[in-house]
């Protein structure tokens, strides 16, 4: 069982292990100052509790002294740097002391059981951010965007997480509250008092105002697609039949000799997957095996690895010998991925060519031709990936607004059904008790992204993917 008393102070390492320049120790709640004051000596002995917030003071950490002797330099444990934030204008609005150690984890370590010892506990992942959601200092959207700008892979994805801890997202959502919330107001007024003066408004006014919104929740969710694309990368896997080259273009497109190449057919067997920045999305590229008709037990393995792979991706480029006909292979394949967001390429440009592009062109509408040993092309055929999973709409929306988190997709499509069902309702003629009661679940939705409505074991799943220290 976590123990979350908030009551208690709590401490941890909040700088990632192993070696490093610094490394800090973080402390928050109502006795960060009192545990400061024991271990840590200033040069001009005044103590942290006295500190003023926002300052940085140099000194050393020592193991308190038993009473009556000076301290040694045996009792040392680091130099350091410590900053003090007093409440409530602090990351948990708490007290907060941060020690900026040197990084070595052995005096980081020392450093942290000194302050355990001294009256703190250890943090639990997120607890801090947790600490700074449950004291109104930042919403649930925003805690979350704290994770994902840890972890971001791309600055894209960066810009879409720090848009989301600014608080882009949650404004947007909660003007959309406010516009349900007033409708839902007007609905209950009437409801409550029928026979005063309260005027619901007439059911086309109802029903215009739950149009709006119903209308800015599909702006919201149209581009959700992209965020999550942009937040999570793009799965591409390279097809074709042995020897098209599929291994030299996954090493054209990293830059680097990753997969074997050999003219010898059947050379990849295990799958390779390799992440790569392409436009600010993070693209993870797929090698696969060539192989489709297996002769024995490695073969077999190959094929399967391989199957997994497309299964999993989002594009396949599919990838043609142009040098050579088209083989029977090679139409098994294009069978076989007929359900995939397909890219057909052409490789092998820079020998004469044998293929048939009509016949290609007619069936894939588009061919990319490239030369994966001479690197020829190979930035089209990345903006053609780009470009086709992203329909051409990769710019971020001028409001900044771009919802990515899972979590909030999910809570925004249940809004967005309960907002059409009260409109059903009302071109039904039904009584505005149902009306209303599927705008109260439609608002409950957008509560539960802002965190106005959460429970201990959706906060639980969402912090305990942080690291502790954040
Ligand atoms: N001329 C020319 N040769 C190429 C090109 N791309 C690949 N090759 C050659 O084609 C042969 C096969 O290349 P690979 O990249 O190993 O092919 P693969 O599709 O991964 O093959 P398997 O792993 O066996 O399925 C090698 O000899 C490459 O040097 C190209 O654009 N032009
Ligand atoms: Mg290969």
């Amino acid at each position: 069982m976590k123990n979350f008393d908030s009551d208690d102070t709590i401490a941890a390492i909040s700088t990632a292990a192993g070696t490093s320049g610094i490394g800090i120790v973080r402390i928050s709640g109502k006795d960060a100052f009192s545990v400061a004051d024991k271990i840590f000596t200033s040069k001009d002995k005044i103590k942290p509790s006295q500190f003023d917030t926002y300052t940085l003071h140099y000194g050393w950490i020592a193991s308190p002294q038993p009473a009556g002797r000076h301290r040694l330099a045996a009792d040392i444990i680091d130099e350091v740097l410590l900053t003090v934030m007093r409440a409530p204008k602090s990351y948990t609005r708490e007290d907060i002391v941060e020690i900026n150690c040197h990084g070595g984890m052995a005096a980081l370590k020392r450093v942290l059981e000194l302050v355990l010892d001294s009256g703190c506990r250890i943090a639990e992942p997120g607890e801090f951010t947790r600490r700074a959601f449950l004291n109104g200092r930042i919403d649930l959207a925003q805690a979350e965007a704290v994770l994902d700008i840890i972890n971001a892979k791309t600055e894209r994805a960066l810009k879409i997480s720090l848009g989301q801890l600014k608080g882009e997202v949650s404004c947007k959502i909660r003007f959309i509250r406010e516009e349900l919330l007033r409708i839902f107001s007007r609905m209950e007024a009437s409801i409550d008092f029928p026979d005063d003066e309260v005027s619901p408004g007439s059911p086309g006014d109802l029903s215009a105002g739950l149009k709006k919104v119903a209308n800015e929740l599909k702006n919201i969710l149209d581009t959700s697609r992209y965020g999550r694309i942009i937040r999570e990368g793009v799965r591409v896997a390279i097809c074709g039949r042995p020897n098209v080259g599929k291994s030299s273009l996954l090493n054209a497109i990293l830059k680097e000799e990753r997969s074997i190449v050999t003219p010898i057919a059947g050379t990849t067997r295990d799958t390779v997957e390799e992440a790569v920045n392409i436009q600010g999305v993070a693209v993870e590229i797929i090698d696969t095996a060539g192989i489709l008709k297996p002769r024995g037990l490695i073969e077999k393995e190959a094929v399967r690895r391989s199957h997994v792979s497309i299964a999993s991706a989002d594009v396949v480029v599919l990838l043609f010998d142009s040098s050579r006909s088209l083989g029977k292979e090679d139409l098994m394949l294009m069978r076989k991925l007929n359900k995939k967001t397909v890219i057909a390429a052409l490789n092998k440009t820079d020998l004469k060519q044998k293929i048939r592009k009509d016949f290609l062109n007619k069936q894939f509408g588009r061919l990319i031709e490239i030369s994966a040993k001479k690197r020829k092309n190979i930035k089209l055929l990345e903006e053609e990936i780009i470009s086709l999973v992203f329909h051409g709409r990769l710019d971020i929306p001028s409001d900044g607004v771009l919802v990515s988190d899972l979590r909030h997709i999910e809570a925004l499509k249940k809004t967005q059904k309960f907002v059409a069902e009260a409109l059903n309702s009302l071109d039904n003629n039904l009584s505005l008790e149902f009306v209303s009661q599927d705008v109260k679940e439609a608002l409950y939705g957008l509560d539960v992204i802002l965190g106005l409505e959460f429970s201990e074991e959706l906060l639980d799943k969402i912090f305990s993917e942080f690291c502790i220290g954040k």
